[in-house]
């Protein structure tokens, strides 16, 4: 039975069912009754039945659930991710490109019949609160029973999508197909220009999960430039202070670097004392649109986090562990057997002796076979409800979102980038933005730990011409005037010639956020220096640190080493010409022109 009666959404499920072939159409009402079936289903398939599911401890871990994928399909594929718009200057030099027509020419044959003696499901969807204005609604279609329990965590799902879209034809069209997940066949497909996502031939997460990158930020980000907002790859927190005012942060790092943990973090002993609290908005997107005060405002336009697993624990990040303690899914972790729980590296230092690899594999003691000797994959992932973690803000559905203070950028680099800067205004903030560049993690298919730009964080996910991009950049910036966020950037992962971090991260983060909102209600000073202002020495809090933290450590974080500068902006030059303008990409002038000031600092 169909939940809408909204032609176009009938229109194109009767198209899409014509096309894919399924034995039975199930539309998701969202109900508890449905999910509990459609979990019996998937966790009653046969062991080695690639789409099963398993229960895990049901003591420990109520309504928590347990998936292995294809070894062949653990992360995003970015050379198999397109997008597909009418020119290949509206795709730009950051995406691949195919015309509209084409590539439906060569994916439909793929999706003729593929669901035959299979189940459609049709999921209508919420990105952000029913009730907020800047919420938008999706509805995806999939084979995949682990894709429904997913879009359930990951998004409001159920009827109450389909209410809220009313007759309008402003939903996403996504279409996902498991298929026989090869990965010869895989694609990954947005057609911003039609509203529509194809995806085909794999299972995992960020491929299937259409919501999220595939919606929320590649379709997103094109719909935001010609609507007058931003979707952006950002957390978003509250810093409450001793006075009860709270100022809220977005920031954006690329993926597997930080936005969960600092989403979440848990102020250091001195900060509690004082009454400081830090509460979660969201921990991956962000949809920015400015409101009717003026300011910028924010909303997390989803329901949940798909969350890294390695490195979480109760001291890392306490509050993304309690989160996974209930009703969560785990995909490609290890199984602990003496209990049917679950590990993963930097979880504790106790692998279980009688283990199941991510790869399925038990050990049996023996010698773990999977590649690199780890048990869980690196890029093994939890799915939680955002209403279990225990700081989620009271703000979480606030159909008006929350004002937004400052925009931190941030990446990986072992060298050259000072623990915080602050820009000198937004355009320098944006040309910031543009030379965010990070060494690659697991969350992508491909080397790791390879330094590659990675402008915003979103060179995997912005759905139109970076140029353009950057230009709607600087126009929201003209738009909110001197009521903009301020900009900063930080690195927590600067080392010292031995190759440790210098910084202890996490929790300590707090330190450098209390300089960003100090600086955002003009508390504190700052130096200027040819790159933007730092914070002066003793106005970073080392207090409780102060052993690891020593004055020449903190020399070290704070440098702005001029050789290293001066190649940095080379690069930045080298990268603005032969990597964008020289392949499409219309650099605005005032990013040269930052570009040229910077320079200029420096030879000063
Ligand atoms: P996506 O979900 O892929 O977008 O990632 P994310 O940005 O949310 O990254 P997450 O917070 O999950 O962190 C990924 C990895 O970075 C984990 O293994 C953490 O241990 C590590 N990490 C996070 N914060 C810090 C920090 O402050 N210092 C150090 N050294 N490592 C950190
Ligand atoms: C990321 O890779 O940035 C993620 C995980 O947040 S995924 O949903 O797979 O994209
Ligand atoms: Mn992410």
């Amino acid at each position: 039975m169909s939940l809408t009666t909204n032609a176009n959404v009938l229109k194109w499920v009767d198209e899409m069912v014509a096309l894919c072939k399924p034995d039975k159409v199930v539309w998701i009402d969202g109900s508890q009754e449905q999910l509990d079936e459609l979990t019996k289903e998937v966790t009653s398939l046969p062991d080695g039945d690639p789409n099963k599911m398993y229960w895990l401890n049901q003591e420990k871990l109520p309504g928590c659930l347990y998936h292995r994928t294809a070894e062949n399909d653990v992360a995003r594929v970015e050379d198999r991710t397109f997008i597909c718009t009418k020119t290949k200057e509206g795709a730009g030099p950051t995406n691949n490109w195919m015309d509209p027509q084409e590539m439906y020419a060569k994916l439909t044959p793929m999706y003729d019949g593929v669901m035959k003696g299979q189940t459609m499901y049709v999921i209508p969807y919420s990105m952000g609160p029913v009730a907020s204005s800047i919420s938008k609604v999706g509805v995806e279609l999939t084979d995949s029973i682990y894709v429904v329990l997913n879009m359930n965590i990951m998004t409001r799902m159920g009827k109450a999508a389909f209410d809220k879209l009313g007759d309008s034809n402003d939903f996403v069209r996504c279409l996902h197909s498991k298929a026989d997940v090869d990965p010869e066949k895989r694609y990954i497909v947005q057609f911003p220009e039609d509203n529509t996502i194809w995806s085909i031939n794999s299972a995992y997460g960020g491929n299937v999960i259409l919501s999220k990158k595939c919606f929320a930020l590649r379709i997103a980000s094109f719909q935001g430039k010609n609507e007058g907002w931003m979707a952006e790859h950002m957390l978003i927190l509250g810093v409450q202070k001793p006075d009860g005012d709270t100022k809220y942060v977005c920031a954006a790092f690329p993926s597997a670097c930080g936005k969960t943990n600092l989403a979440m973090l848990i102020p250091p002993e001195g900060y509690l004392k004082d009454g400081y609290k830090v509460f979660t908005v969201g921990d991956d997107i962000a949809w920015l649109k400015p409101g009717e005060d003026g300011r910028l405002y924010a909303i997390n336009p989803e329901n949940g986090f798909f969350g890294v697993a390695p490195g979480t624990n109760a001291k890392s990040n306490y509050n993304a562990l309690a989160s996974t303690m209930k009703n969560a899914i785990f995909t490609n972790v290890a199984l602990n057997n003496a209990d049917n729980t679950v590990w993963w590296e930097g979880l504790d230092k106790n692998p279980p002796e009688d283990a199941t690899e991510w790869t399925g594999i038990k050990t049996n003691g023996k010698e773990w076979t999977a590649e690199g000797k780890k048990l869980a994959h690196p890029n093994s992932r939890f799915t939680a409800p955002a209403a279990n973690c225990p700081c989620i803000s009271p703000e979480f559905d606030s159909a008006a979102g929350v004002p937004i203070s400052a925009i931190v950028f941030g990446g990986r680099r072992a060298s050259t980038t000072p623990l915080v800067y602050q820009s000198f205004d937004w355009t320098h903030g944006t040309y910031v933005g543009s030379a965010v560049s990070s060494e690659t993690t697991a969350a992508a298919a491909g080397a790791v730990g390879v330094l590659r730009h990675d402008p915003m964080a979103m060179k995997p996910f912005i759905g139109y011409n970076v140029g353009d991009y950057w230009a709607h950049w600087l126009e929201m910036g003209e738009k909110l005037g001197d009521k903009a966020p301020k900009i900063f950037n930080v690195n927590w992962f600067k080392k010292d010639e031995d190759g440790n971090f210098l910084w202890p991260g996490f929790g300590d983060n707090m330190r450098v956020l209390d300089w960003i909102i100090k600086r955002c209600d003009g508390t504190v000073d700052a130096d200027e220096t040819a790159i933007g202002f730092l914070p002066k020495k003793c106005d970073i809090n080392v207090a409780g640190i102060e052993d690891e933290v020593t004055p020449e450590v903190m020399d070290k974080l704070l440098a702005v080493d001029s050789d290293l500068w001066k190649a940095e902006i080379a690069e930045m030059r080298r990268y603005y010409n032969d990597d964008i303008a020289a392949k499409g990409g219309n650099i605005p002038a005032e990013l040269y022109a930052v570009l040229d000031k910077i320079e200029a600092n420096l030879n000063k």
